[in-house]
């Protein structure tokens, strides 16, 4: 696909080369430079030294001013369920076809240097290379935005990138600029409580949604306009990181997301996620207790249901990661006929900023001329020139570059609508000129209330640490309380136990009989005149527990080992994971041939020097004698095991592994009659019954997570 559709000349293949210049003249010595004399000085008629210099002297372009950390792939779009009766535009409507896409990830604030796995909101930008132009579908992995209204964004995005006087943290929203920020920006609780959710530290690419955030248009054939939300569903479930193993990872491999993205397409284990749409008519604009319009505000699946139309798979990894990655130029007004905007005022001014952004990042107005950016079709149009053009028109046949004219025929002519000419949704707009928000956006708390609500209590618990971790780091007190006022007006006992760790004086019963005062509390008088709308008080669709997937396709698990270890037992557990697609990775004393017991060999990709278990998603130690008696004596196994253990990762032994286990600090659950057994989520078996052990590893694996242990007595 992404073959067949590229500028094949532009695609250099150095294999069996000649090393040239840039004018193509081959080189003799790239290794000394011309000199006077053996020892003498360079000379500056050394033209291959000269270029060479020049072009790596040259080589940095501006890093994006946000979303600057990013990976990409390519894959398709194939669609499931025909549009029509929505859109005019062929790619939602022709099913089965498969459309050609670029995908990006990204995190928000940190530097292209920065760690994957920090705490940040994930960029989901997705380009389309339809039949009818390139479609931009520009999201992140949480579906509402910080602010409303665009003008605030450079504000935002200076309070929370490293502090202007000594530019630090790096890719860390936690310190006081951002706090400050926020503490006086009520309308951006509700996505505060989805960041410091576990949202914000997704396990990886292929475990997060993606969603547009904004309303959009469909427009069909007649002109009739429905209102949309897209939604990106990932066919691997969702799933997310432990606070302190995020915090690790970021030391141990800071390309965590990166390299797991690059491996599973390289592996053929290619990310999916399914295409949904949340549609609502025109006449039911009003019906909501939210403003549609409003990018804080999510439309509650239960309310609005999800309709999957189609699916995504991304199978083949750039081939250069400066000229695709790098170079690729997202933009939400890129859309095609059918697809179009609404007046959301944080909609609005984006359409204004990617062009304008891009313009600085990519040296001038021919960006679009980027293999990567190109569409799949020719472009005609009279723009000319331009640093870095790159397309020649053949203006020697056809003189005329302005419309209209008569020297080339009047061509290239406007397209009518029946032509796929885009044609823009006739909304009627009428009003005062106005430096206003609207009435309708100014309820900050009833959804945040909403998604706090509707998690279990494991996820209430994260979100509560991350406010102690986020704001334990605020050296301002007075930023500090003003936070706590925030969270009391979503939940008092939340803030009662934010504030108590964070240095925050909060008295729980004059904040009660405070909030009972309407005037002090807009949201809810709000909310109140709203009442008689459209509303829920319970998204169990928020949750990412409640909608766990209890596959392990894509989980990577440790088997540690040494010389001497039970290879029946590893090699059961290695056919259950590979034939439920999840990978294994032998760490072990020393890299390379590992002798088991009976002769049987392994190779260790990994030492406990080069590895941790953070970066795995659940241990296995098999049996053998001689291997765990070496295990036992080495505190970096043992370590290991009580990581995963205190990040609530499945675990499992066999044989004397199992010694292994007795010897790490793991809990014991004391049951009614009095014994005790393993900790949840903790797998043993002493004896040979390969099957029981390997089925109840693999049904642990696919809970990710056992949050119900008690680790909080357990050093990490
Ligand atoms: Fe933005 C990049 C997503 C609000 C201005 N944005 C950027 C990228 C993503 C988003 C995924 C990276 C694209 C890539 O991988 O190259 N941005 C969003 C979402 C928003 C949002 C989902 C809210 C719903 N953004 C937003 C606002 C503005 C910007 C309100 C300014 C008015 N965003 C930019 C930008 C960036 C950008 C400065 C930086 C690099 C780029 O555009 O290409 O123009």
């Amino acid at each position: 696909m992404k073959q067949e559709n590229e500028q094949k000349e532009l695609h250099v293949n150095n294999a069996d080369t000649l090393l040239t210049t840039n004018t193509g003249v081959r080189v003799s010595d790239t290794d000394n430079s011309l000199k006077a004399g053996e020892r003498g000085p360079t000379l500056l008629e050394d033209f291959h030294f000269r270029e060479k210099m020049t072009h790596f002297d040259h080589e940095r372009i501006p890093e994006r001013v946000v979303h600057a950390r990013g990976s990409g792939a390519h894959g398709y779009f194939e669609l499931f369920e025909d549009m029509s009766r929505y859109t005019s535009a062929g790619i939602l409507r022709h099913t089965g076809k498969q459309t050609p896409v670029f995908v990006r990830f990204s995190t928000v604030v940190g530097f292209r240097g920065s760690a994957d796995t920090v705490r940040d909101v994930r960029g989901f930008a997705v380009k389309f290379y339809t039949e009818e132009g390139n479609w931009d579908l520009v999201g992140n992995n949480m579906p509402v935005f910080f602010i409303q209204d665009s003008i605030k964004f450079p504000d935002l995005v200076h309070a929370a990138k490293p502090e202007p006087h000594n530019e630090m943290p790096q890719a860390s929203a936690a310190h006081d600029s951002f706090w400050d920020f926020m503490s006086l920006t009520p309308e951006s609780m509700h996505m505060l409580f989805w960041v410091l959710s576990d949202r914000g530290i997704p396990r990886s690419y292929q475990n997060m949604e993606g969603f547009g955030v904004h309303t959009f248009r469909l427009v069909n054939e007649q002109g009739e306009s429905h209102f949309v939300k897209f939604h990106w569903k990932p066919v691997a479930g969702m799933a997310s990181l432990v606070w302190d193993e995020a915090q690790k990872i970021a030391g141990k491999n800071p390309d965590y997301n990166r390299q797991q993205l690059w491996e599973s397409i390289e592996e053929g284990n290619f990310p999916e996620y399914e295409l949904g749409v949340q549609i609502i008519e025109e006449k039911d604009e009003f019906m909501f207790d939210f403003d549609i319009l409003d990018a804080t505000k999510l439309w509650p699946e239960e309310l609005v249901p999800v309709r999957i139309i189609g699916k995504m798979t991304l199978n083949s990894n750039p081939d250069n990661f400066f000229a695709e990655t790098e170079q690729v130029a997202f933009h939400p007004g890129h859309v095609v006929p059918g697809i179009d905007v609404t007046n959301d005022p944080l909609l609005q001014g984006r359409l204004f900023s990617y062009v304008d952004t891009q313009l600085l990042r990519l040296g001038g107005p021919n960006f679009q001329e980027i293999p990567i950016n190109r569409p799949r079709m020719q472009v005609h149009n009279n723009q000319r020139d331009g640093f870095m053009r790159q397309t020649i028109n053949q203006d020697r046949k056809n003189r005329a570059n302005y419309y209209p004219n008569s020297l080339n025929n009047n061509s290239p002519r406007p397209a009518t609508a029946a032509e796929g000419g885009y044609v823009h949704y006739q909304e009627k707009v009428e009003g005062h000129k106005i430096r206003k928000r609207s009435e309708s956006f100014n309820d900050h708390y009833t959804q945040a209330r909403l998604f706090y609500n509707s998690m279990t209590a494991p996820e209430q618990k994260h979100i509560a640490e991350a406010f102690n971790f986020e704001l334990g780091k605020v050296e301002h007190l007075h930023i500090r309380e003003r936070m706590v006022e925030h969270i009391a007006q979503v939940d008092v006992a939340l803030a009662v136990q934010v504030a108590q760790e964070i240095g925050v004086e909060f008295d729980e019963a004059s904040w009660k009989a405070k909030l009972k005062d309407t005037a002090h509390n807009v949201a809810d008088k709000v909310a109140s005149a709203v009442s008689s709308k459209k509303s829920v008080t319970d998204s169990p669709a928020l949750s990412m527990e409640k909608n766990k997937k209890e596959h392990i396709k894509g989980r990577k698990v440790a088997v540690l080992l040494a010389e001497g270890f039970n290879h029946e037992a590893y090699q059961h557990l290695q056919q259950t994971l590979l034939a439920n697609g999840a990978e294994l990775e032998v760490v072990s004393t020393m890299l390379g041939v590992i002798k088991a017991a009976d002769g049987q060999q392994v190779e260790a990709k990994k030492t406990f020097n080069t590895t941790a278990s953070v970066l795995y998603d659940a241990v296995f130690v098999p049996g053998g004698k001689e291997s765990v008696q070496k295990l036992l004596k080495l505190g970096k196994a043992v370590h290991f095991i009580e990581e995963a253990y205190l990040h609530h990762k499945p675990l499992a032994a066999s044989g004397e592994g199992v010694d292994l286990f007795a010897e790490c600090r793991l809990r014991d659950v004391a049951l009614s009659d009095g014994s005790t057994q393993m900790d949840k989520g903790v797998v043993t078996a002493r004896d040979t019954n390969w099957q029981d052990l390997t089925e109840a590893f693999r049904q642990a694996i696919g809970q990710h997570r056992f949050w119900e242990r008690m680790v909080e007595a357990i050093p990490g």
